[in-house]
């Protein structure tokens, strides 16, 4: 390695816990606001970089909180990253995953924010350092997850008439299999072919109750069932498809390459959902995705409901796999009240438009941000 000369200085993280636009129900929680974890990390050279590490429900979805993911980038992280080289994000991220175990949600933001900070400095978009666009925007479905079909579905028919989103993904698995797939069905039926409808249990059922519910629900005319059962059952997986003809996705099962190896090996889905958070970063959901494409495994992105910062993060990353058969659902901002953004993501023709500036290609507003830190911050 050349002699560094460019040093990574600081690095910041800031807790924002806002409000979502109306109550989004999950298996796992009913999320009224959102506490996004932002990065900032800074190098000598005076060029910052932007990461996020948000997740859902605090401790209700994944092993991270936003707690601990702070406290373990300022007590562990941030002094292991000091005066390391700024221009090998790579070299940055090996010294922090040979001193510490697990911590994919902050190792992703960090990895983010040394990748925008670096692309900056060559004055490129981060795809760039992925080998390149080979589309400049992505299908971007949305959750219906307010608990109420008919506001289900006049919040549906509102996206489509204002060409935002036609895929949708419903969370159950909180009620009784047949109230949630009577739900479901009503939803698609005042849909027809006009929309793709597709939910996600959020791991909610046992192996009776998916048996009974993918049945039940590819008769509805559901696309695809998200991950039904527990995370860790991948036997149980493995049977649910050779059981049925509606396509299973992997989500909460897979923490990264390893998970995708070991998925992809059992032939224990259909889809993977990819996620820049849970694979640890950047770069592992990269992996994720060859994974998934080598074993003939469509490929989804994924979000953690992130702000702007990692969505637009993933989708630097998404926009530059050959493959994307499920298209994304990277509607995170969308599901806030508040704008961090000096010029807020394009969202048109069902579809998130890339931006093309160098980096993440965002500016945050930073005047807004010091007026929501004090109003929001926590
Ligand atoms: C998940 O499990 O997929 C993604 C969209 C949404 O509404 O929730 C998330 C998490
Ligand atoms: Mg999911």
């Amino acid at each position: 390695m050349s002699q560094a000369t460019i040093l990574i200085e600081s690095v910041d993280v800031l807790l924002l816990d806002l409000p979502t636009i109306r109550p989004h129900q999950l298996s796992v929680a009913t999320m009224r606001r959102q506490k996004l974890v932002l990065v900032k990390v800074r190098a000598s050279d005076g060029v910052t970089g932007w990461g996020e590490a948000t997740t859902i429900g605090g401790l209700a979805y994944g092993e991270e909180s936003p707690e601990s993911i702070r406290t373990n980038i300022t007590t562990y992280i941030a002094p292991l990253l000091a005066g390391l080289d700024a221009t090998s994000p790579n070299g940055c991220m090996r010294v922090l995953r040979d001193s510490l175990q697990g911590n994919r949600f902050a190792l992703c933001a960090i990895e983010t924010a040394l990748f925008d900070a670096h692309a900056r400095r060559l004055g490129v978009p981060l795809s760039d350092l992925f080998g390149g666009r080979v589309r400049d925007s992505l299908p971007v479905a949305w959750t219906l997850a307010s608990g109420d079909t008919a506001r289900d579905i006049a919040e549906a028919e509102e996206m489509l008439d204002r060409r935002r989103h036609r895929v949708f993904k419903l969370k159950i698995g909180a009620r009784e299999v047949r109230a949630d797939v009577a739900h479901v069905a009503a939803i698609k039926r005042a849909l027809g072919d006009r929309a793709s409808v597709r939910v996600d249990v959020n791991q909610a059922w046992s192996q009776a109750d998916a048996m009974l519910g993918m049945g039940m629900l590819e008769h509805a005319g559901v696309e695809l069932v998200e991950q039904p059962i527990a995370a860790h059952d991948i036997d149980g997986m493995k049977r649910l498809r050779d059981m049925n003809r509606i396509p299973l996705m992997a989500d909460e099962a897979l923490h990264g390459p390893l998970d995708a190896f070991r998925i992809a090996g059992a032939r224990a889905a259909d889809v993977f959902a990819i996620k820049i958070t849970q694979s640890g970063g950047l770069c592992g959901a990269r992996q994720v995705a060859a994974i998934g494409a080598a074993a003939n495994i469509g490929l989804y992105g994924g979000t953690m409901l992130e702000g702007a910062i990692g969505t637009v993060a993933s989708s630097q990353l998404f926009a530059t796999l050959p493959e994307l058969a499920w298209g994304t659902e990277l509607f995170g901002p969308l599901l806030l009240t508040e704008e961090i953004l000096a010029t807020p993501l394009e969202y048109r023709d069902f579809a998130l438009q890339l931006p093309a500036g160098p980096g993440l290609g965002i500016e945050l507003d930073e005047e807004r941000l010091a007026w929501l830190a004090r109003q929001y911050a926590n």
